[in-house]
């Protein structure tokens, strides 16, 4: 028997949204479904370009705008070889977010257009689902303060969450928004669901290019 590979599935959302929560519920739920499946965070802040990138986001270092979104990209690249290996062995692999992120916080800041921001991205490996968990800046706000870390301010947020839905309407890549208001195992449920489609659907398919 040939081996399926596995499909990729990024969850992205504002802060507060449950993302990862619902990442952790996700793989849970796949491998006790009897499918390999690991769990993937961006940025991946262990590796060497992940640490500027921590040092970055926690405010104990200035990166200039430009470098630190192309350290951002860098740190996903850094990541194909390992997640195209896992892909082709048939390990489904569900990312807190990915390139998304990159460009919708960096296009958040003045002076910097979409297209800048994605062409460092462009020919990532494609995901075969990325589920967007919609969370409106009041709902947000119910849940609690935000932290310390760089971004996480009501302003910036709100520009963020006006950049993923540009992002959204790019019909290239297969976007499925999450109503994340809702319990945490009714999210899940639906979260799940759709997974399992995608990975039933990307079995058969080469592992796409990102933006190319
Ligand atoms: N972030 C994340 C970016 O600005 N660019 C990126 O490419 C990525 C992946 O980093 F504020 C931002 C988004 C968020 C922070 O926070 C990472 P978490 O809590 O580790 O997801």
């Amino acid at each position: 028997m040939t081996c399926r590979r596995g499909a990729l599935i990024v969850l992205e959302g504002v802060d507060k949204a449950g993302k990862t929560t619902q990442c952790n519920k996700l793989v849970q739920a796949l491998q006790d479904s009897g499918r390999q499946t690991e769990m993937m965070k961006f940025p991946e802040r262990t590796t060497k370009i992940g640490q500027l990138i921590n040092s970055y986001l926690e405010n104990k270092s200035n990166l200039e705008d430009h470098t630190v979104h192309l350290l951002f990209s860098a740190n996903r690249w850094e990541l194909v070889p390992l997640m195209k290996e896992k892909l082709e062995q048939g390990i489904n692999l569900v990312v807190d977010r990915y390139a998304f992120s990159g460009v919708a916080f960096t296009s958040a800041k003045p002076g910097f257009s979409l297209e800048w921001c994605m062409n460092p991205d462009m020919g990532l490996p494609k995901p075969d689902l990325v589920m967007f968990l919609q969370l409106s800046p009041s709902e947000a706000a119910q849940r609690g303060q935000f932290g310390t870390e760089r971004y996480e301010t009501t302003v910036f947020q709100k520009a963020v969450q006006q950049k993923f839905e540009l992002l959204m309407k790019d019909p290239s890549v297969k976007w499925q928004v999450i109503d994340a208001a809702r319990n945490i195992e009714d999210v899940h449920a639906d979260i799940k669901n759709h997974s399992v489609d995608a990975i039933n659907a990307a079995e058969n398919e080469p592992i796409g290019e990102l933006w190319k």
